[in-house]
């Protein structure tokens, strides 16, 4: 069975050839076969680059470095379609994302729809105290709205069976669209299609290399818009 591992970058030059080192050397421990697909939006720091000129002898390590778009979720989209795994992983590059955690979730996904990385899990946590509390925060009230039984709907590192997402016509620009709100409409999706989560304790570490892509302020505004909209579509699809 193929793993493929999805890699959104941009501006990830210091973090990227270690990174994708970390995820080989921890996915060759399991039993899978491998592809690790990075997803560039033609970084100004060449992390596209880069990684072509470094890993264009391993066939497992696909770069695509997309010259006409720069948009996270669409990045995640355009590398799925691009992949070929029977079972997909989706993480960021800047090390936020433990590659420890690979063998735990392809142990897992055996029995779910999805695993998702969450902080919040027993034994999770994170580095940065504010932000912790306050995606915390923010995540009850996402758990409140859309009455999903997921602790953690901001972290973005999580393993999905690709039959899964084809079953259920998931596979939608419209639900890989933005930033983290991408997520959570795909929790969404996956709840009201019947999957099965399975939540698996993760700590956040902050970036040590680059800078940050999110607005806070953005994101507030955009997952507050985002989960008010999927309330409204759930009430207008319970009515009917
Ligand atoms: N392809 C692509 N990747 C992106 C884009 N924006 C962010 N990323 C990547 O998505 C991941 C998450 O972005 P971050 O900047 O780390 O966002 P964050 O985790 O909220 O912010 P930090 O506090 O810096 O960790 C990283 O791997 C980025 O390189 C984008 O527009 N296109
Ligand atoms: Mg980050």
């Amino acid at each position: 069975m193929i793993v493929s591992v999805i890699l959104p970058t941009y501006n990830e030059r210091g973090n990227i050839v270690k990174l994708i080192q970390e995820i080989i050397k921890h996915i060759e421990k399991t039993h899978y076969v491998y592809e690790i697909v990075v997803v560039d939006d033609n970084s100004p720091d060449k992390t596209g680059f880069l990684c072509t000129q470094l890993f264009s002898k391993n066939s497992k390590i696909k770069v695509f470095i997309r010259k006409n778009k720069r948009e996270f979720a669409s990045a995640i989209y355009y590398g799925i379609k691009k992949s070929k795994g029977a079972i997909i992983i989706v993480m960021d590059t800047d090390f936020s994302h433990n590659p420890k955690l690979i063998s735990v979730m392809l142990k897992m996904i055996k029995h779910y729809d999805i695993v998702i990385a969450s902080r919040y899990a027993k034994n999770g946590g994170g580095e940065n105290k504010k932000r912790y509390w306050m995606s915390k925060i923010y995540n009850s009230y996402l758990r409140y709205i859309l009455k999903i039984n997921i602790s953690d709907f901001l972290f973005g590192y999580f393993c999905i069976r690709r039959d899964f997402l084809i079953k259920n016509d998931l596979l939608q620009r419209d639900i890989f669209t933005g930033f983290g709100d991408y997520f959570i409409r795909l929790a969404y999706h996956i709840n009201k299609s019947g999957g099965t989560f399975l939540e698996i304790p993760a700590f956040y570490k902050s970036r040590i290399y680059g800078a940050s892509k999110s607005d806070l302020k953005k994101m507030i505004y955009t997952y507050t818009k985002t989960s008010l909209k999927l309330l409204v579509h759930d009430i207008f699809i319970k009515k009917n």
